[in-house]
């Protein structure tokens, strides 16, 4: 027996179903995401409740100046639940490294890396899902893929001209037609009820985003053609079919793994926290994934994969057959003394290589060794941390999740670089949406953090302008 995530009309009464049919009578194999979810819920509000009530006033932090006018910097102050990113480790999905959900979250019969599907699972729940469970939301994301009509033509009046992120982020506000959240706001439901409409408009719109994303490359790129979904498939590798690169067995693994490790870098990132913020004004899923995909488009975030590869190809068109070292360092000088950033390079919280960045060129050691972009990128691994350790500006001299991704997208002809950062987005609706839906099970605030003028700051530390 199992309670059809989509049954809107019963959407209200699936808590009291849930309870009332007791959910020891499912198999841990079979039970849905969102009956465990509800499931997993009393006990998550109790938590909160009393970690609150206990320690609600304890002093979790001091706040400098400084802070206020270095972007925030180090200050605790938002709740995120998925993932917490360490300076030094990098990035671990509840609890677990990069390498270990690779290891253990579910695949593709046949394939090596995680499917996305199973870090969704994980970054709602806590938990690690059986395969069975990993297929079902396969085969749901599948079953709502298809886009309503108005949304196919908001992309397909956009000229091809138009930054792909803008266009993504026009079919996502778009879909909000389609919101159950906004149309269960308008209705009066009980605010205790918001996370299940939140979870039903999350499910629609990740279901839906690779074909988005599919319309906008076959528009801006190609012959406007997109390709069905196979309902029998795992979600990457319908995205990759949908683009036009599903006969390549290879590709697929990418994007899965691809898929798997931009999801979710902690809240306080720009396309997180706006996410977040938007989120927490009652804005549906739609309006708040949207904002989000916008901060993702800056190229000092999400964009930085297309600066990447536009930065690379200027290098290799600079530099032609001599691509040594001593080369690429003194192009990495010329960058720096133009007053640009080297674009893959530093991160605001990271310290060390981002293992996002070493599992990236993992999978290209193992499949392209000898593509001669590869072993540029390896090259500026070698180079660019002690030059830019020399040029003693930023605190990570070491490369981000986006130094690798895009070479390895050239490598299966995916060569369109500005639409690159669209595929980021894809993934990070995996890691954004699932706090989102816990943020409303939560009954998590309006976000409003205090800001003050600079007059005001200057009193505050009693100093005269
Ligand atoms: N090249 C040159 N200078 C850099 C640099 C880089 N890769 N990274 C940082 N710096 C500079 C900063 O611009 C800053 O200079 P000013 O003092 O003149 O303003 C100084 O070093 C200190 O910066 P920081 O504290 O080390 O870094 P921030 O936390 O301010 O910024 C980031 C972090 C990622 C925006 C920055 O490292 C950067 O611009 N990197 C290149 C763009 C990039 O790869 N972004 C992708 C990040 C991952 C993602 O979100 O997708």
């Amino acid at each position: 027996m199992s309670i059809s995530i989509f049954a809107r009309s019963g959407a209200v009464n699936r808590l009291a179903l849930v309870s009332r049919l007791g959910l020891r009578a499912y198999s841990s194999n079979q039970i849905s995401l969102k009956d465990r979810f509800a499931e997993l819920l009393p006990q998550k509000i109790d938590e909160v409740k009393r970690l609150r009530k206990e320690k609600g006033s304890t002093v979790i932090g001091e706040v400098v100046l400084d802070q206020a006018y270095g972007g925030m910097r180090g200050i605790k102050g938002l709740v995120w639940e998925g993932s917490v990113l360490d300076a030094e480790e990098g990035i671990r999905f509840r609890g677990k490294t990069i390498p270990e959900i690779q290891k253990e979250l579910p695949k593709a019969p046949g394939g090596t890396e995680p499917l996305p599907e199973g870090l969704f699972w994980l970054l709602l729940t806590g938990e690690v899902p059986s395969e069975q469970q990993v297929r079902a939301l396969s085969a749901e994301f599948a079953a709502h893929s298809k886009l309503p009509k108005y949304v196919e033509d908001v992309l397909d009046n956009s000229p091809a001209t138009l930054h792909p992120m803008a266009q993504f982020s026009m079919a996502v506000t778009a879909l909000e037609a389609e919101s159950t959240f906004a149309k269960a706001y308008e209705r009066g439901v009980n605010k205790k009820e918001f996370w299940l409409y939140a979870y039903d408009d999350s499910i629609n719109l990740l279901a839906k985003l690779p074909t988005i994303a599919a319309r906008i490359y076959r528009n801006s790129f190609k012959d406007g053609v997109v390709a069905s979904i196979n309902p029998e498939a795992d979600y990457a590798s319908n995205l990759a079919t949908q683009l036009g690169f599903g006969a390549d067995a290879e590709f697929l693994e990418l994007m899965r793994l691809y898929l798997t490790i931009h999801a979710d870098h902690e809240g306080g990132n720009v396309s997180a926290h706006t996410t977040k913020l938007v989120g927490s004004a009652l804005s549906s899923p739609m309006l708040s994934l949207a904002a989000g995909l916008n901060g993702l488009a800056g190229p000092l975030h999400g964009r930085a994969n297309q600066e990447v590869l536009e930065w690379i190809l200027e290098l290799k068109a600079n530099l032609g057959s001599d691509v040594s070292e001593e080369a690429i360092e003194k192009y990495l000088w010329e960058t720096l003394n133009a007053g640009r950033v080297v674009p893959g390079y530093g991160h605001a919280v990271l310290r060390k290589t981002d293992p996002r960045y070493t599992a990236q060129r993992e999978f290209g050691l193992s499949h392209m060794p000898d593509y001669d972009l590869f072993k540029i990128v390896s090259t500026i691994y070698k180079v660019a941390p002690r030059v830019l350790t020399q040029h003693g500006k930023t605190k990570n001299p070491w490369p981000n999740v986006d130094s690798h991704s895009g070479v390895l997208l050239q490598y299966y002809g995916l060569k369109e670089q500005s639409f690159y950062t669209v595929l980021f987005g894809v993934s990070r609706a995996f890691g954004v949406l699932p706090q989102l839906i816990i943020d409303r099970a939560l009954g998590a605030p309006i976000e409003r953090p205090k800001s003050f003028s600079t007059e005001k700051y200057a009193e505050l530390v009693g100093f005269k302008l």
